[in-house]
């Protein structure tokens, strides 16, 4: 059977992602400081790149989170409850969705991705896993409040959002998409969400510039891809991987660094970069525990429960819907 066959989904309009990645690609490069949103470093290959990143001894945050999902599945089961439909924010991962699912027993799963492809992939996977179960996959932009399938109306919901995804957004861009999620979800909900935390910065960069070089990969093929779809004639070879922590946001920051002076063309335009200067990809932000409440609780979500991985390094919190009463 091919991937998601038999479950009907909205197509996905390719021409307007081509539209909207060369504008976000335009704007950025003639920005003072080059910036491409980092939504844009997962095409296939990208994808694969990071499937690979997962498997890095120096990326632990993966192998953290799942480790808690496969440790606490009966406090998960006890404080969450069956009978929940599972609403996970990006496509699902093989490994982590299934031990939730697993654990908890809920009603339906509504995966909601903006991809197509990767969204009929996975629902057809976990639809296999989970015989049982009813799979209704939403090909949604979640950045805003989504209009879920009405067979799942009846149900409270879990919202899951793990892979500290979240991270990737500056603070008021989180505190805007928790609150869609809010409106997402509705009245009696609750939130599973994965956050990592902030480590000794030789770690983190270790994580996010690993020896094996697959991390830069990861963002040079942002350039290649910008190549291949945008008609550019950027240099890859003279651009470098960088992995930054900025202590001040609390974030690592990935780059790509000219090692000369460039000169290169996208979509026949013409931008130029001195020696040493960037193209900044991705943020990938770090909490430490009062830092995640204060996200949390300016998103409308009450913080319930936290688990940390064995070694300390990775967070899932539970949080509730309801948001405490008080003065003032
Ligand atoms: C998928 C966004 C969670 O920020 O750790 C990994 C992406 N970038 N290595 C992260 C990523 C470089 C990853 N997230």
């Amino acid at each position: 059977m091919a991937a998601g066959e038999g479950i009907a989904l909205v197509e996905l309009d390719q021409d307007g992602v081509a539209k909207d990645f060369r504008a976000d690609v335009l704007t950025g490069l003639a920005q003072e400081q080059k910036a491409v949103p980092a939504r844009w470093l997962y095409d296939d290959a990208g994808s694969e790149l990071f499937e690979e990143i997962t498997r890095l001894p120096e990326y632990y945050p993966t192998r953290a989170e799942t480790e808690i999902l496969s440790a606490r599945g009966a406090e998960f089961r006890e404080l969450i409850g069956a009978g929940r439909a599972v609403v996970e924010f990006g496509s699902g991962s093989s490994v982590k969705t299934p031990l939730l699912l697993e654990a908890i027993g809920p009603a339906a799963y509504v995966p909601l991705d903006i991809s197509g492809d990767f969204l009929r992939a996975a629902a057809a996977d976990l639809a296999a896993k989970f015989p049982e179960l009813p799979v209704y996959p939403v090909e949604a932009d979640f950045m805003r409040k989504v209009e879920l399938p009405r067979a799942v109306a009846r149900y409270p919901k879990l919202g899951f959002f793990p892979g500290s995804t979240i991270g990737n957004m500056v603070p008021r861009t989180a505190v805007d998409l928790l609150r869609s999620m809010r409106a997402t979800l509705g009245e009696g909900a609750k939130l599973l969400i994965g956050m990592d935390l902030i480590k000794d910065p030789a770690v983190l960069r270790a994580a996010y510039d690993d020896v094996q070089g697959v991390t830069a990969e990861f963002n040079l093929n942002l350039a290649r891809r910008i190549n291949r779809e945008l008609g550019g004639t950027i240099p890859v070879d003279k651009l470098r991987h960088v992995a930054r922590w900025n202590d001040t946001f609390a974030r690592i920051e990935m780059h790509l660094e000219a090692v000369a002076d460039l000169r290169f063309e996208v979509s026949g335009r013409g931008f130029s970069m001195a020696k040493g200067e960037t193209i900044h990809t991705e943020n990938s932000h770090k909490f430490d525990l009062r830092s995640q409440n204060t996200l949390l609780l300016a998103g409308g979500w009450t913080p319930v429960s936290r688990w940390l991985d064995s070694e300390g390094r990775f967070s899932l919190i539970l949080a509730d819907w309801t948001v405490p009463k008080g003065a003032p």
